[in-house]
């Protein structure tokens, strides 16, 4: 089919406008001269920044290395202003990258895809919107996000509940007044911790409804000064190369150190400076954290020390002290007055560990023991059906299968990238890479650039389809399993990472524990190798490699 004579026919399209979309938009239009598309469901850009306007919603990597790093002139005409990105700020950020790259113009907003299916018979994959429209690519890549389909639990009553009631990630785009409302807040997440002292700061009562106890680090976050500022700018290529080569995308490193080879006096001197640093640093004080119950325990008991100091009423410190899981086996949360929060008289902390939740009533929120707590607001911090629901949503399908029943037992994949079955289609930051493990925008930009090589590739040698093999998958997902069970990263109850938040959702450790760095090599040396464990077809030639050829002798390099 010749593309550029049908309007609704585009060489690419690709969903979402994020920071993958807006970025992929770029890389194959502007580089590889094609005609592409973003289909976004919001009316601007931002994908899951776009949504996420909760008060207090701040990113929890630091400003200097949130952003891309693609373009030395973008990074030296921008300046952040804090040391954690604000959500508006963020969005202001994108919206500064859409308009640098003239990128709006080819984005459809305001259009939510219904469905995706590809044709066997013009091999292009058919784009369906609901508000019926249907556009047709070659190439399709979904830059959805990980954290975008919202988790409102099914609790019994909601539709009686008489006030509002909000999900954080659907926050309304005007301000929410909660002068003089009684709130009542279910989630104590990196969200929920987020959302809980800037609630607070105008609620006239804040009941905290709290399931699982969390750790928090403080952010410690602060205004950057010029000096920083100016640092920053002129820091480009060192800044570059250090998210690049760290496991976890930060701009910061994972120290070497084994908590238990340091005495017991230098080892809470340097729990206390990373302290002090704040934010995820804290995580980087020892190698070890993660894969040593030991040093995770030696991490735990010193947090757990340190919000006993803060919460001055006993039993509310022991609420949220009775935690169950390892230190940053859930997203490791951080937080600016958190745990202060509780010491206010009009803030509540309910135990629903050990009193349920029995349903929503029209006043507010009633418990399995009895007690009912009066409200006229419920805020849902309850977090998201993570990484699958995004693109499940899609209704992705070819005329064999579907992408519902292939990751019915779980999400099977090649690198996190490609679905056996599906062809040319490209998933960015889908489960099975390093995503949710990262820094996200360094992720993005390692698939964004691996898919428009791969792309260029393609045309380059007249590939007219490529994709993933099952047994390529099969081994990808072994390993990704294999990764986490290396780790103490599978041993929490409600994990979003497994999907255990989500009630009958396949428990599967889904990000790729490996390291950012070592992951990066692995697709590099994939794509050296003409694409290995992929098949690539085309009207001359019919290349297929064999999976088994490719080897993960890099090792494990904990990107956590
Ligand atoms: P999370 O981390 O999934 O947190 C959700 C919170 O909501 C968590 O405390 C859950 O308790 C709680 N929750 C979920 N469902 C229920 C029900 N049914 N009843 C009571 N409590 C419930 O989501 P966040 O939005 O905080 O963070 C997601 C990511 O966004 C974060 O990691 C950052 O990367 C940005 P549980 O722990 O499951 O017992």
């Amino acid at each position: 089919m010749r593309t550029e004579k049908l309007s609704n026919v585009y060489d690419a399209l690709v969903i979402g406008a994020g920071f993958s979309g807006l970025y992929q938009l770029h890389k194959l239009r502007d580089e590889l001269g094609l005609k592409v598309a973003v289909i976004e469901k919001g009316a601007g850009v931002g994908g899951t920044w776009y949504w996420n306007r909760y008060p207090g919603a701040r990113c929890d990597s630091e400003s200097q290395g949130y952003a891309y790093f693609f373009s030395r002139q973008l990074h030296e005409n921008w300046q952040w202003s804090e040391r954690y990105p604000g959500n508006a700020e963020i969005r202001k950020y994108l919206n500064y990258v859409a308009d640098s790259l003239n990128l709006r113009k080819d984005i459809f907003f305001n259009k939510t895809v219904s469905n995706c299916s590809f044709s066997e018979y013009t091999e292009l994959w058919e784009i369906q919107t609901e508000d019926f429209d249907a556009l047709y690519c070659k190439w399709l890549v979904t830059a959805v996000g990980c954290l975008s389909a919202t988790n409102v639990p099914n609790i019994t009553g909601i539709s009686r509940f008489k006030g509002d009631w909000y999900h954080t990630g659907k926050w309304p785009h005007n301000d929410v007044d909660f002068n003089g409302l009684r709130v009542g807040q279910i989630g104590t997440g990196s969200t929920g911790i987020q959302a809980v002292p800037e609630i607070a700061k105008t609620c006239e009562h804040l009941t905290v409804f709290q399931r699982t106890p969390n750790y928090s680090i403080p952010a410690h976050n602060t205004k950057w000064d010029a000096t920083y500022t100016d640092w920053v700018r002129s820091h480009y290529d060192e800044l570059k190369a250090l998210v690049r080569s760290t496991s976890n995308g930060h701009p910061f490193r994972i120290s070497n150190n084994l908590t238990m080879e340091v005495s017991d006096e230098e080892r809470q001197k340097m729990f206390e400076r990373a302290w002090n640093d704040g934010g995820l640093r804290f995580r980087g004080v020892f190698h070890d954290l993660l894969t040593s119950q030991t040093a995770n325990s030696a991490a735990a008991d010193f947090i757990k020390s340190k919000i006993r100091q803060k919460v001055t009423d006993p039993k509310t410190a022991d609420i949220l002290t009775n935690i169950d899981h390892p230190y940053a086996a859930k997203r490791p949360p951080i937080d600016t007055y958190y745990f202060e929060t509780f010491n206010k008289d009009h803030v509540t902390l309910v135990d629903i560990q050990t009193d349920p939740i029995a349903e929503i009533t029209r006043n507010g929120i009633a418990l399995e023991g009895g007690a009912h707590h009066e409200l006229d607001v419920i805020v849902f911090a309850t977090g998201y059906d993570a990484m699958t629901k995004p693109l499940l949503n899609l209704n992705i399908e070819t005329p064999k299968t579907s992408l519902k029943s292939y990751w019915e037992g779980g999400p099977r994949n090649y690198l996190g990238l490609a679905i056996p079955g599906f062809p040319n289609l490209f998933t960015i930051t889908g489960p099975g890479s390093p995503s949710v493990l990262s820094n996200m925008p360094v992720s993005i930009e390692q698939h964004v650039d691996w898919i428009t090589e791969c792309i260029a590739y393609c045309i380059e040698t007249g590939c007219t389809s490529i994709e993933a093999q099952e047994q390529s998958a099969e081994i990808w997902t072994d390993h990704v399993r294999k990764t986490a069970d290396a780790t103490l990263l599978p041993k929490v109850q409600h994990s979003w990472y497994l999907g255990a938040n989500i009630p009958g959702k396949p428990r599967v450790f889904m990000p790729y524990a490996g390291g950012l760095n070592t992951y990066r090599k692995i697709c590099d040396n994939i794509a050296e190798e003409g694409y290995k464990g992929f098949v690539l077809n085309s009207e001359k030639t019919h290349k297929t490699s064999k999976p088994s050829d490719f080897i993960f002798s890099e090792g494990v390099s904990l990107g956590v």
